[in-house]
């Protein structure tokens, strides 16, 4: 038997890329609606409070951010707001001229299953493109170009599919679901 939970996100692409990563451990459900988001030092604490508010007895948020070295991190916890002011074009501002590009992408996965509280949270490393590319998924992914490849996420979606933060956060996640119902 699928756990059926629902998955709380204003974001389109989230909910249908973490459907496909988790294929039949679980019946994923999309419920559109807004959380706050509390300004905290890690996308857990974001996840946790979240968890608090949204209602239900099988619910799942995520938060998800992009750490780049040369920035000490930044955006990070800041990924949303960073990314509606000064978008994909001002973080190659920041990164003019610097020659370390890398970054990693992290997705911490928060489900609560009645009152119990579960996090999983899965990385992948990489680097900044020296340019925005390709057309497909959303964020920042035509500036991120995962380790040992040289495509950015958005110029290859079957990258992603496999290799993404999202990816490997929803295998623990499925792990997990698949290990309840055993
Ligand atoms: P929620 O409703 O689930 O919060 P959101 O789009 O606001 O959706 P986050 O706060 O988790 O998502 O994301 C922080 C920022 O990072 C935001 O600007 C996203 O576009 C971006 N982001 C998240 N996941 C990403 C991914 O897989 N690829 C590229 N950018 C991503």
């Amino acid at each position: 038997m699928r756990i059926e939970v629902e998955f709380v996100t204003g974001n389109e692409h989230k909910f249908r890329e973490l459907s496909e990563a988790l294929g039949n451990a679980a019946k994923l459900r999309w419920r559109r609606q807004r959380y706050t988001e509390i300004q905290a030092d890690s996308l857990e604490e974001v996840v946790v409070h979240a968890l608090r508010e949204v209602e239900g007895d099988a619910v799942l948020v995520e938060d998800a951010g992009l750490f780049i070295s040369a920035l000490g991190g930044f955006p990070g916890v800041y990924s949303a707001y960073v990314h509606s002011t000064i978008g994909n074009r001002g973080i190659l501002r920041l990164l003019e001229g610097e020659e370390d590009r890398r970054a990693r992408m992290v997705s911490v996965l928060g489900l609560r299953l009645g009152s119990e509280v579960r996090l999983f949270r899965g990385e992948v490393e990489g680097s900044i493109a020296t340019s925005v590319r390709g057309t497909h998924g959303f964020g920042y992914d035509p500036l991120f170009v995962p380790a040992g490849c040289t495509s950015t996420f958005a110029e290859a979606p079957e990258l992603k599919a496999k290799l993404s933060h999202r990816k490997r956060a929803a295998e623990k996640l499925a792990e997990y679901l698949l290990s309840l119902t055993r």
